[in-house]
């Protein structure tokens, strides 16, 4: 087994009437599933929030959505409540096909961190365990998909090429947010790491 497809946080609240809703989000779900039978092994991530999650801006005073603060790892972008363990926004996407998903990988889920990548917490050095689980799968190619492409598809993606992996990621099968050119620079950084981009 070498390939492996990761679907990336297809989750309601990253979709059309969600809590950080990305524009069209829902639209990659059909293709998502059209693509799951091309890979022997399919993984999802799953962002997973507890309520006091320091990445919320309604856990900083008089902070807005969207703004951002300093963390002792970075700079963090403040974002509204979404994904909160258990709630229905964190759900996946009620279209999503599950029932060839090996393995789940929840994240984002330390009060203190956020995390973006399927690989490493946002200090870029916890993992989260997916890599060793990769590699004892015997898995050498990743193909993504998912929400959104300038957050959490690109973080995974440029932590897998410093992992070694070969990267491909789907872009009609992604949708961004898209804050202050935020997908042209995650865009460029990931073709200068050699992401494939589709
Ligand atoms: C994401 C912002 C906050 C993502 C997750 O899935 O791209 N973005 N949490
Ligand atoms: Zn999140």
């Amino acid at each position: 087994m070498t390939a492996a497809l990761l679907m990336i946080d297809v989750q309601n609240d990253f979709c059309p009437g969600g809590a950080l809703a990305v524009a069209d989000g829902d639209a990659v779900v059909p293709l998502i599933n059209a693509m799951q039978g091309d890979f022997p092994l399919v993984v999802a991530t799953q962002d997973w929030h507890p309520a006091d999650h320091a990445s919320f801006a309604a856990n900083h005073a008089g902070a807005e959505p969207f703004s951002t603060t300093e963390m002792p790892y970075g700079t963090q972008v403040l974002w509204p409540v979404h994904c909160v363990q258990g709630s229905a926004g964190a759900r996946f996407h009620d279209g999503l096909a599950m029932d060839r998903t090996a393995l789940v990988v929840r994240k984002g889920y330390n009060p203190a961190i956020d995390s973006y990548s399927a690989f490493f917490e946002n200090d870029r050095e916890t993992p989260t365990g997916l890599s060793g689980y990769l590699r004892d799968k015997g898995v050498t190619a990743l193909t993504m998909a998912g929400l959104a492409t300038d957050f959490c598809v690109a973080y995974s993606a440029l932590d897998a090429r410093r992992l070694g992996f070969d990267v491909t990621v789907v872009r009609d099968a992604c949708r961004a947010i898209d804050m202050e050119g935020s997908l042209a620079a995650m865009t460029t950084q990931m073709r200068e790491a050699g992401v494939v981009l589709g």
